[in-house]
């Protein structure tokens, strides 16, 4: 299954991802994509429809203090709930579909959710860190918002301004 990065502004990525019910196959092909187009692009989750699926499904492979990812850190995460949150903290973000622009962004510092994995067995997760933020990040997505949606008015221009510059030149070359 080959895959491709939809990118803002894409109308795709404001769309609100569907439940997964039925567990087979093809998801797991999906997520079999995925998982390699998450590491191979430098991404530390992805959420379906940023690659075009609107359907309630995230991976994500936080790097070890090395900055290496393991395979065996990879989370398969399926219609994700938020069930408790507290605390909160700031961490510059970055996002797949919004190449070359980071920002600080505010979220609970520690979450826990109930999610299924590939085969619709129901979890738990407790998570905090880097972990906690990219799960909310991811989860967003899902929802259809961005990470620049929760910038300021005054943020919110300039990155629209430099972006539309990046395009273009981007474009040209
Ligand atoms: C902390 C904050 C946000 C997240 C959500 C997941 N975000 C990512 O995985 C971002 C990945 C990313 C990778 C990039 O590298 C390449 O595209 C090669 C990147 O660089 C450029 O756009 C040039 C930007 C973002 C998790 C944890
Ligand atoms: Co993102």
């Amino acid at each position: 299954m080959k895959l491709t990065i939809v990118e803002y502004p894409d109308k795709r990525l404001r769309q609100i991802s569907k439940e997964v019910t039925t567990f087979d196959t093809k998801l797991h092909a999906l997520l079999d994509a995925m998982n390699p187009m998450m590491i191979d692009t430098n991404g530390i989750g992805l959420a379906a429809i940023q690659v075009g699926y609107a359907i309630r499904v995230l991976t994500l492979n936080i790097p070890d203090e090395e900055g290496e990812q393991h395979p065996e850190n990879l989370l398969e995460i399926i219609n994700p709930v938020v069930i408790d949150k507290s605390g909160e903290t700031l961490y510059q973000e970055g996002c797949l579909s919004v190449p070359k622009f980071y920002e600080d962004i505010k979220r609970s510092e520690k979450i826990s959710i109930h999610y299924q994995d590939r085969d619709g067995k129901k979890m738990q997760l407790d998570a905090d860190g880097l972990l906690a933020i990219a799960i909310q990040h991811e989860m967003d997505h899902l929802e259809g918002i961005l990470f620049i949606d929760k910038l300021s008015y005054a943020k919110r221009k300039k990155f629209e301004k430099e972006y539309k510059k990046m395009l273009k030149e981007r474009k040209k070359s």
